[in-house]
């Protein structure tokens, strides 16, 4: 389990950014953004899930704001520490409910479930939202991350039950 001090951590935004360039954001860059708390259950593919989570963090479309995509850069590669990645599309991280998020019913993320930032997509399935993210690159064509590569569905969103690639 990775444990990650907030003092050092940065989310890199780069890929197809409006600009060309690479932003590099601290929690003291975000520390402007509205702080908001969504309450959401969080549902792993393999069929389990936790009900009734708080989650307290800043909106991702907002951070995603500081570092814009070049028009037609739809797919965003989110990726952790030690190689987990996952791939959503642009949408999903716009969504008001979508967070980069630091604490949990209250209390700051523990170690074991992300600390000092995990992303939280509550629509869609659990692997889709990385612990410990550290990046976040635009792509003109769909990526794939670690359970996109072994059959996982690219969208997974929770009410259409997008669990596996081969449903489409
Ligand atoms: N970095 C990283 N993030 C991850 C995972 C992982 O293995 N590594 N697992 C994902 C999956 S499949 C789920 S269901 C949730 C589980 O979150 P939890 O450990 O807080 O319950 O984290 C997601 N984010
Ligand atoms: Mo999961």
């Amino acid at each position: 389990m990775p444990t990650l001090e907030a003092e050092g951590w940065t989310l890199r935004v780069g890929g197809e950014t409006l600009d060309g360039g690479v932003r590099v954001l601290t929690w003291d860059d975000l520390a402007d953004l509205p702080d908001v708390e969504v309450e959401a259950d969080l549902h792993c593919v393999d069929r389990h899930s936790v009900t009734g989570l708080r989650w307290g963090g800043v909106r991702m479309r907002d951070v995603l704001a500081l570092a814009p995509p070049a028009p037609g850069s739809e797919h965003v590669l989110l990726a952790a520490v030690r190689g987990y990645a996952a791939a959503v599309h642009l949408e999903e991280l716009r969504h008001p409910d979508a967070l980069l998020a630091h604490s949990v019913d209250g209390e700051p993320l523990s170690p074991e479930h992300g600390w000092p930032a995990r992303v939280v997509l509550p629509h869609l399935y659990g692997f889709k939202g990385p612990k410990w993210v550290v990046e976040a690159t635009y792509h003109r064509e769909p990526q794939q991350g670690w359970w996109e590569s072994h059959g996982y569905h690219p969208r997974g969103r929770v009410a259409r039950e997008e669990r596996f690639a081969h449903q489409d």
